[in-house]
């Protein structure tokens, strides 16, 4: 029940479900590059579903719904979340545990049981669900529509009722334990950017996930007890289904009210978690921490009032449309905040090239190249003919996927030592990075091309349709890359689980950080530090501070220690330590240029 061991089972299991989710993508990039080919080696795995080495069209479409709804959910939510809400938590800001550590356990097993079940649907007769992975109606409610809109659709649905309650209780315990349970002279204003991002990300998850777990009971009782909220005038061959007085447009509010959170639920977590990386190898203060805090509480208010920006083609008022394409350009203005303060951070900094800090400087670079076509995609006019193209896919596995994805791999480098108290191989690292950032470009910068050629996106085959068929050199050449960003991963797993068993013993402070977790043993304890918590005096990012002969200083080091190196901004608004400062300013006459 503790919470850095439920930190790592959050990890295992989502590098375990990205593995998987990876290969599925493998899978349908091989259609896509070579769909008039047979690979007998395809049946070989997927019997059935790929019988003469080709897969089937329905398949195809199970495996971009269970590709995107592994990745989404399971990777970057409960994988990313879970993972450094859990290890972080309490470490940084000086607790014992989290609130409840059983309910955090609970939050655990029921992510467990999601993707048990989620991946249960590959071996039932009909197969997983088909639909994407918005599951959108009617496909997801008319049983009979297709294979996937069978008992595996019964079983997504399920899956994410466990999903969601794993995710409330874990959220639950942040807020709680982030308000609670801060150590001494932990105020708010001296939480690490990473806390900022999971509190944040905590409360977004509290109040949207509750309305996709409502529209999935409503889509429940559709498919079993002959409502039909979601269904009317559905002709299937010459079948009229009785079904009258729903609407599959219902659907898609109460899917994206929290499908447009979500992908901040993804980001948010990755954003803090590169500022902290950012800050701590730029041996700079980060830019702007509270520009960086009110940006993310920006983006937090602002994401609830774009979904709207999902449904441009929905046939919605104008007028409406319009409200939701100001509000999605609106958040362009924190994202941009963000991005500044960070090229800001890296600025003259000294910056040390561990493989952590290169993944987290890939992350903006994904963030602005990713977020750039964000602002095409927000314009209604423009989305209407961009929508359900290769550009959406493009665009969104650049600045969420790749993006999360890199800050995960941050977290991963950064805070390894803290989990298993060993070091990761940083050749390793090095080649790990370079391989996955440039294929991740070579995957998704081309597909901007077939979208704006009005390419779609989850076909199965490009070959019937005359203009598209000049794109299949490009979809060869992006499978090979994906195939390539695949194998990169083998350097990655390979390093994590060997310096598991076999890498060097950490150090105290392997990053010379200044955030509370590297005052705690390597060797792990239950209650994170055998003696008293260590009190808080100063923010997390007082790095180089003219003066100081360090060019950090944990955040346990009280002011009158370093009088030298102390900045106004420790003192605003703390008598204390302003009367610290004036007598050391007394005794102590300034000295120009000094450092
Ligand atoms: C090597 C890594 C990846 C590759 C090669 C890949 C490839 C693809 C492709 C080509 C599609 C579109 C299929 C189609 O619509 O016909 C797709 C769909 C999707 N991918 Fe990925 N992907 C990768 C990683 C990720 C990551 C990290 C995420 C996490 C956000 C993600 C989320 C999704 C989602 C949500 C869809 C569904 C799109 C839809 O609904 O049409 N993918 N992926
Ligand atoms: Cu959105």
């Amino acid at each position: 029940m503790d919470h850095k061991m439920i930190a790592k089972q959050f990890l295992i299991t989502g590098i375990i479900m990205a593995v998987i989710a990876m290969g599925l993508s493998i899978l349908f990039r091989i259609q896509l590059a070579w769909p008039d080919q047979n690979f007998p080696f395809l049946e070989t795995f997927l019997g059935k579903w790929a019988e003469g080495g080709r897969i089937k069209p329905d398949f195809y479409l199970a495996l971009v719904t269970i590709h995107g709804t592994i990745m989404v959910f399971f990777v970057l939510t409960a994988g990313l979340s879970g993972t450094f809400s859990n290890l972080l938590i309490p470490l940084q800001i000086g607790a014992r545990d989290m609130a409840s550590p059983f309910l955090n356990m609970l939050s655990y097993w029921f992510f467990f049981m999601a993707c048990v079940i989620m991946m249960s649907s590959f071996f039932i007769q009909t197969g997983p669900a088909s639909g994407g992975w918005t599951v959108y109606p009617p496909l997801s409610v008319v049983a009979k529509a297709m294979p996937g809109s069978g008992l595996g659709m019964t079983l997504w649905l399920i899956s994410m009722v466990l999903f969601v309650a794993s995710s409330l209780m874990g959220g639950i315990n942040y807020v709680s334990t982030i308000l609670n349970m801060r150590t001494k002279g932990m105020d708010l204003w001296k939480m690490p950017l990473p806390i900022w991002a999971f509190f944040l990300t905590a409360i977004l998850g509290i109040l949207s996930f509750p309305v996709l777990v409502a529209g999935v009971v409503l889509m429940i009782f559709d498919r079993s007890f002959g409502t039909s909220f979601y269904l009317s005038d559905i002709v299937m061959g010459t079948d009229i289904l009785p079904n009258e007085g729903g609407s599959p447009i219902l659907w898609q509010h109460l899917f994206w009210f929290l499908g447009h959170p979500e992908v901040y639920i993804v980001i948010m977590p990755a954003l803090g978690i590169s500022s902290e990386v950012i800050s701590v190898n730029s041996r700079k203060p980060i830019f702007g921490y509270h520009a960086m805090v009110y940006s993310l509480i920006g983006i937090t208010v602002l994401s609830f009032i774009v979904w709207g920006h999902h449904m441009f083609v929905t046939g919605m008022n104008p007028l409406l449309g319009g409200v939701f394409m100001i509000t999605t350009l609106i958040i362009a203005v924190p994202s941009a905040v963000k991005t500044f303060n960070y090229l800001a951070t890296l600025w003259r900094g000294n910056i040390r090239f561990t493989p952590a800090m290169l993944f987290a400087i890939g992350l903006v670079s994904f963030f602005i190249s990713g977020g750039l076509t964000g602002i095409f995609l927000g314009n209604a006019s423009l989305d209407i003919n961009l929508h359900d193209t290769y550009f959406v896919v493009a665009h969104f596995h650049l600045v969420m996927g790749s993006a999360a994805i890199f800050g995960m791999l941050a977290g991963v480098y950064h805070w390894f030592p803290k989990m298993f108290g060993k070091m990761m191989n940083a050749k390793l690292g090095y080649l790990h990075f370079w391989l996955t950032f440039i294929a991740a470009y070579l995957v998704f910068f081309p597909l901007h091309f077939l979208g704006l050629d009005g390419v779609p996106r989850r076909y199965y085959a490009f070959t019937e349709f005359e203009f598209m068929k000049k794109w299949l050199t490009v979809n060869v050449f992006v499978t090979w890359a994906a195939i390539m960003a695949a194998l990169a991963q083998v350097a990655f797993l390979f390093n994590f689980f060997y310096s598991i068993f076999k890498g060097k013993v950490a150090p105290q402070n392997p990053w010379e950080a200044n955030t509370l977790e590297w005052t705690a043993p390597v060797e792990h304890l239950h209650g994170n530090w055998p003696g008293e918590i260590p009190t808080v005096y100063r923010w997390p990012y007082d790095y180089s501070k003219p003066g100081h002969d360090a060019d950090f200083i944990p955040q346990t080091v009280p002011f009158s220690q370093t009088m030298s190196s102390n900045l106004p901004h420790d003192f605003e608004g703390n008598a204390e330590a302003e009367k610290i400062q004036q007598d050391w300013e007394l005794a102590n006459p300034v000295e120009e240029n000094k450092g």
